[in-house]
């Protein structure tokens, strides 16, 4: 089938590196275990079909699919209407993006030419959002005017809104009736006294609210909003920004406190703070959370309400899979001298093979697990995977800018987070400085998987306690990561091995390109 750019689908198949050939080739009947989950469990579960319908492709919403679908945020909302201590507006939108400038922004026509662009190019890509850089309700016109232009050209692009929530209640007419499916709120609080900590302001009704009454206002706006959307069936999640010190043991009760209103899924993300961001928090020395004490907090509050675990606090201009980003393909310049061409069928076909694909890594996965039947302990190791997506390892490891960290045990295989790396490899060369960040970054982790290694980081890598591990070159990531859990398993039990503790870990803090 022809792309209109020289291109069809079995070349762009190809164009994806982590897209292998399908080394097995046969069809999931069903997968997920029961509860519906955004973690690493993969399928319907006991979600309804409607529900279904709006996550199983959306990178956010499932955990599951966003290694192989992509997003794109277009940049069309530059005014905000609350601060945030851990926000300097110069930069992105802390709430969804990692502070970064953003490199353009966009008026709605702009922002529809590239949102096609991009959707002829990459045909994963099955989502919109609008997530800053500032507050998308803060900029309603400019917000509203994108979704219906896309709406327009690209009926099957799904609609993804972020926002702090204080103009939601008088906006949810229009978001219905633009079918916005997702709609995201960050909720650091309900508490007004420790609102206070984190926002200085607010500006409602016209007027700038401080202290207690500003968080007060901004609270009761967010959870009514939560309130009004759920109950017209929109999907909601609420990010939480975990502040060390101010907001993180309070997130449990922010955490009931959304569950009860019908939240789909909580995203508890670690303050990222450092003093040349030069926000509040940056400079008064508020640190970020551990890998360890987010970790902890995400499961205090995993009961029935899905936890994502895999947010990569992307820009508000970001495009692609989570965690790369393909923008500067997509410049304002670029997309105005691209021959843009949207086939529906072009994009339905390549799904397709993508589903396929995500298919056979649940296949495997579930009858590796099988070998683990019967098998109990209390030992759980995290494992660090050196990706590109598909579920497969397929990145060297002196070219990993993260690292997915699953936690295995006799229950299963899971993700629970990633770690941002400096790579290792720069130009050909190894540096060791960065090998001691990359160590710094997955030290709790027993082993790192990765396409390949080279003889220096092995060795680093093996004094540093951490084994590196490369004969799962191209295979799927929760498959061979079970294997490999049961030859530990099987080891410690024989007394070969001894299994110990593991230390913490660091969340990279510093300043962020992607
Ligand atoms: Fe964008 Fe946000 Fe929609 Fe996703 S991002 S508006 S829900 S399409 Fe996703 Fe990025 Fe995390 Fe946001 S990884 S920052 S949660
Ligand atoms: Fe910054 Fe976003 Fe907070 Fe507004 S809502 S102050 S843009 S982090």
């Amino acid at each position: 089938m022809d792309l209109g750019n020289g291109k069809n689908v079995a070349q762009l198949v190809v164009m994806q590196p982590s897209l292998s050939s399908g080394q097995q080739s046969s069809c999931a009947s069903k997968s997920g275990k029961g509860k519906s989950n955004c973690g690493s469990a993969a399928g319907q579960g006991d979600l309804s079909p409607e529900v279904w319908e709006k996550v199983k492709n959306h990178p956010c919403y499932s955990e599951e699919a966003h290694h192989h679908y992509a997003r794109m945020h277009v940049a069309v909302a530059p005014a905000c209407n609350i601060q945030c201590n851990y926000c300097n507006r110069k930069y992105d939108c802390s709430n969804e993006s990692r502070p970064g400038v953003v490199s353009e922004r966009l008026t709605p026509e702009q922002a529809a030419r590239k949102v096609i662009a991009v959707a002829s190019s990459i045909p994963q890509m099955t989502v919109l959002g609008i997530a800053g850089p500032g507050d998308p309700l803060a900029n309603p016109d400019k917000t509203f005017k994108t979704f219906e232009l896309v709406t327009q050209t690209a009926p099957d692009i799904k609609l993804c809104l972020s926002t702090n929530g204080l103009m939601l209640p008088d906006y949810i007419d229009q978001i219905q009736a633009l079918n916005i499916d997702h709609v995201t709120i960050t909720i650091n609080m309900i508490d007004p006294e420790i609102g206070a900590k984190i926002y200085p302001w607010i500006y409602y009704n016209k007027k700038r609210h401080e202290g207690l009454e500003a968080a007060k206002i901004l609270s009761e706006r967010q959870l009514l909003g939560l309130e009004m959307l759920t109950a017209r069936g929109i999907l909601c999640k609420v990010n939480s920004v975990m502040i060390p010190g101010v907001n993180d043991l309070h997130l449990v009760e922010v955490n009931k406190a959304v569950k009860s209103r019908g939240a789909f899924l909580h995203n508890i993300m670690p303050l990222i703070s450092a003093p040349e961001h030069g926000t509040v928090f940056g400079l008064n020395g508020t640190r970020g959370p551990t890998a360890q004490e987010l970790k902890a907090l995400q499961d205090s509050c995993e009961g029935e309400m899905n936890m994502m675990r895999h947010c990569r606090q992307c820009r508000a201009d970001a495009v692609g899979l989570l965690g790369e980003d393909r923008s500067n393909e997509f410049t304002t310049e670029k997309v105005m001298e691209m021959d843009v061409h949207y086939d529906l069928a072009i994009r339905q076909a390549y799904q397709e093979h993508v589903e396929k694909q995500r298919a056979e890594v649940v296949v495997a996965r579930n009858a590796e697990l099988e070998t683990l039947a019967g098998n109990r302990s209390n030992i759980s190791i995290l494992i660090a995977v050196a990706t590109k997506g598909s579920g497969r390892i397929n990145e060297h490891f002196g070219h990993a800018k993260e690292f997915q960290v699953y936690e295995v045990n006799t229950s299963g295989v899971k993700f629970v987070g990633h770690r941002r790396v400096d790579n290792y490899c720069q130009g050909g060369f190894g540096e060791e400085e960065r090998l001691e960040t990359v160590v710094r970054a997955i030290k709790d982790c027993v082993a790192v998987f990765m396409s390949r290694i080279g003889h220096c980081p092995r060795e680093g890598l093996l004094k540093a306690g951490i084994e590196p591990v490369d004969r799962f070159a191209l295979e799927f990531i929760e498959q061979t990561a079970i294997t490999y859990f049961r030859e530990y398993l099987e080891s410690v039990q024989r007394g070969e091995i001894e299994h110990i503790q593991r230390g913490d870990a660091a969340i990279r803090q510093g300043a962020l390109t992607i």
